[in-house]
C-alpha cells in the first residue's frame, strides 16, 4: 500500500476508536423484545407454540388476519411508563438501551409512515412507544438504539420467512425494501431523535441494491453503531454473540452477548427460567473479563410491565454495580489466562495498572494468588469499603491476603495497582 492509503487507514482507525469509545467504556445495555406477541404472552389459542414468545406466529403458522384478532387487536400495555421503565435500565447501571422497533413479525412498534401495521395505527394502545422511549433516555442520559428485523418480515407479502400464509399474493424481496423497510429505517434514524445504535437482526443474501438502501440510512446519524447482521458479509462495527458467551473473546474487535434475562426474548407467559442473580451478575464480569459488552434482554408483558423477577434481578445488579462498577466501566480485557478463583478487568495508565480481581471463590487460607504478576504493587484494597490489603510478591507471583469473610458472596472485587507496563509471565514456576 502507498503511504498515503496507509495514512487513511489510521485515520480511520482513529474515527472508530472515537466513535466506539462511549461504547466501549458502556460495557453494560439493556435489549428489550416488546411487540404484539407480549399482548398473550406468546398463547396462541390456549397453546405454547415456541420457548421464544416472538417466534408465535412462525411457530404456531398464524394466518397474518389471526395475529392480527390474536395479538394486534389486544395489544394494549396500559400500565407503561416510560420514565420507570429507563429508569429500572439506570439503576442497574446500563448506559444504552435497544429495543425492537421491529420483529420478524413485522409489526412496527412505532408511528410508521409506510405501513399502517403498526402501535399508533392498528392497536388500541395509539401510542408511539418508540418515541416515548427515545425521550425517556434522552431524558436520563441513556443512549438510545433501535433493534430492526431488516429480511425477515412475515406480514410484508415481500418479507422473508413467511410460507405458512398462503393469502399471500408474493412479491420481491426488493420491493418490500423499497416500500417498507428502507422508508421505515430511515424515518427511526429522522424522527426519533439521536440514535446511538442499530441493531440488524438474521441477515440473508440479498441484492446490492437492496443492500444499499438498508444500510445508506445509517449515515444519517453520524456515529451510529451497528453490529454485524445486516447482510452475511457485513462486519458492522461489532460482533455478537446470541445467548452465550465465548470462551475466549475475539482479539481486536468489538463484540456484544446478547441473552435474555429469563428463556425467551419476547415476554412468555409460562417462562421459568429467569437466570438467577449471582449467573447475571458473573455473566456480566465474565463478559467484561473478556473484553465483551452485554447486552441483556428483559421483556415487557402485554401491560407493558416487567415481571417482579426481572425487576428484582436488575436492581441486585444495580446494588452491585452501586460498589462495583469501577471495576467494569471503561475496563479491559484480563491479561491472565484462566484463573482459579475468579475473572480479571483492568486499566492501564501511563505509570502503571489497575487490576481488579473479582474473586467468586474465596480462598479460605485467605492467600489470593495473582499468578505471574511481576510487577511491583503499589496498593491493594477492597473495593467495598477500601480496606487496604497487605501483599507479597514470590516468583510463582503476588499474593494478596484477605479478611476471613467476602464482602460479597457473588463476586468481591480486589484492587491492585501496580507500577509500570504491565509484566506477567505465563510459564509459571512449579
Ligand atoms: O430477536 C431474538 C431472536 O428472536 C432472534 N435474534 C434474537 C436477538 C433470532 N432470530 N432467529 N434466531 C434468533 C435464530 C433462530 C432461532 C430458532 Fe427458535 C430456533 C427459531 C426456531 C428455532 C428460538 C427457539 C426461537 C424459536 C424457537
Amino acid at each position: 500500500a502507498s503511504p498515503l492509503a496507509a495514512q487513511e487507514h489510521v485515520e480511520n482507525q482513529h474515527a472508530d476508536d472515537a466513535k466506539m469509545a462511549w461504547w466501549r467504556e458502556a460495557k453494560f445495555g439493556m435489549f428489550v423484545h416488546w411487540g404484539v406477541y407480549s399482548a398473550t404472552g406468546g398463547e396462541f389459542r390456549g397453546k405454547m407454540p415456541t420457548n421464544s414468545a416472538e417466534w408465535m406466529m412462525n411457530k404456531a403458522q398464524i394466518p397474518i388476519a389471526d395475529y392480527k384478532v390474536e395479538n394486534v387487536d389486544k395489544f394494549n400495555p396500559t400500565q407503561f411508563n416510560a420514565k420507570t421503565f429507563v429508569g429500572l435500565a439506570k439503576e442497574a447501571g446500563m448506559k444504552y438501551l435497544v429495543i425492537t422497533a421491529k420483529h420478524h413479525d413485522g409489526f412496527a412498534m412505532f408511528h410508521s409512515t409506510s405501513s399502517p401495521y403498526n402501535v399508533v395505527d392498528a392497536t388500541p394502545f395509539k401510542r408511539d412507544v418508540m418515541k416515548e422511549l427515545a425521550e425517556a433516555c434522552q431524558e436520563q442520559g441513556i443512549r438510545f438504539g433501535f433493534y430492526y428485523s431488516q429480511c425477515q418480515d412475515w406480514h410484508h407479502p415481500g418479507g422473508m420467512g413467511n410460507g405458512w400464509d398462503k393469502t399471500i399474493k408474493r412479491v420481491s424481496f426488493d420491493e418490500y425494501v423499497q416500500e417498507k423497510a428502507a422508508p421505515e429505517i430511515k424515518q427511526l434514524l429522522t424522527e426519533y431523535g439521536p440514535i446511538a445504535i442499530f441493531w440488524w437482526d438474521t441477515p440473508r443474501d440479498m441484492s446490492k441494491e437492496a443492500f444499499d438502501s438498508l444500510h445508506s440510512s445509517t449515515n444519517l446519524q453520524p456515529g451510529i453503531i451497528t453490529n454485524d447482521r445486516l447482510g452475511k458479509e457485513y462486519r458492522g462495527d461489532h460482533k455478537t454473540f446470541e445467548r452465550h458467551i465465548p470462551r475466549k473473546g475475539p482479539v481486536g474487535a468489538d463484540w456484544e452477548v446478547c441473552m435474555p434475562i429469563s428463556g425467551s426474548w419476547g415476554y412468555k407467559k409460562s417462562d421459568r427460567d429467569f437466570k438467577s442473580i449471582e449467573t447475571l451478575i458473573r455473566n456480566l464480569v465474565d463478559i467484561a473479563s473478556k473484553g465483551g459488552n452485554y447486552l441483556l434482554n428483559v421483556s415487557p408483558t402485554g401491560e407493558g410491565t416487567l415481571l417482579p423477577q426481572a425487576t428484582e434481578r436488575l436492581k441486585a445488579m444495580g446494588q452491585w454495580m452501586k460498589v462495583n462498577s469501577e471495576s467494569i466501566y471503561g475496563s479491559t480485557a484480563s491479561p491472565f489466562g484462566k484463573l482459579d478463583w475468579g475473572r480479571c478487568t483492568k486499566k492501564e495508565f501511563a505509570n502503571g495498572s489497575t487490576l481488579y480481581l473479582h474473586v467468586f471463590d474465596w480462598p479460605k487460607d485467605g492467600k489470593l494468588l495473582v499468578p505471574g504478576l511481576n510487577n511491583k504493587v503499589e496498593q491493594a484494597y477492597l473495593m467495598d469499603g477500601w480496606q487496604a490489603l497487605e501483599t507479597s510478591s514470590a516468583d510463582a507471583g503476588v499474593t494478596v491476603s484477605l479478611p476471613a469473610e467476602a464482602p460479597d458472596k457473588i463476586a468481591s472485587v480486589v484492587v491492585v495497582k501496580v507500577h509500570g507496563k504491565l509484566d506477567i509471565s505465563t510459564v509459571l514456576p512449579k
